[in-house]
């Protein structure tokens, strides 16, 4: 069986990478949730989702890193800071899904286990929504579930996490 992939920190000691937090990213307009748009994203808003992924993260033992971002280039920075500080990423990059080879480049070099996760069902809507750039670096694709698509999300990267300790 291969040894876990480890992590050396500022003293040289290696801590196992399942023990690093989940990188759990936002991107732009995303920050809106719960003000407009609650046909589509419902009345939840990024304080309750990031609160949800905060909760279920503790429950299945594992941390999530939450943050949101309207700028992509900020967005490409942490996926590229995130390969020796994190375990895993999930992602729902809004509309950056449907246009970005740079978020896709990022995180295909992270060499993380990634899990896209898109609030409405992207293919029930308008055609430009239908392809994700992101989706080939991804292990998994969540899509309609509202915000609990986070928190599935999470369980299933706490199962591939624990199967590295
Ligand atoms: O369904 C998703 O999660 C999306 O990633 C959300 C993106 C959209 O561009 C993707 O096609 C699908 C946009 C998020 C915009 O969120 C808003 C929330 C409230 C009000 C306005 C926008």
């Amino acid at each position: 069986m291969p040894a876990p992939r480890q992590k050396s920190n500022k003293r040289g000691v290696s801590a196992p990478k399942g023990k690093l937090p989940v990188l759990v990213l936002n991107g732009p307009n995303l920050n809106m949730l719960g003000v407009r748009e609650t046909k589509i994203y419902g009345k939840a808003t990024l304080r309750d989702l990031d609160a949800l992924c905060r909760k279920t993260s503790a429950d299945l033992k594992i941390t999530a890193d939450c943050r949101q971002s309207n700028i992509e280039g900020e967005l490409v920075s942490w996926v590229q800071q995130s390969r020796k500080t994190h375990s895993g990423i999930i992602i729902n990059a809004g509309g950056y899904s449907h246009t970005s080879v740079a978020l896709l480049d990022a995180l295909l070099l992270s060499d993380l286990p990634v899990i896209e996760v898109h609030i409405s069902n992207i293919y029930g809507r308008e055609h430009f929504r239908h392809s994700s750039y992101i989706s080939k670096a991804a292990r998994g694709v969540i899509a309609g579930l509202g915000i609990e698509g986070y928190a599935f999300a999470l369980q299933a990267m706490a199962k591939w996490i624990s199967a590295r300790r």
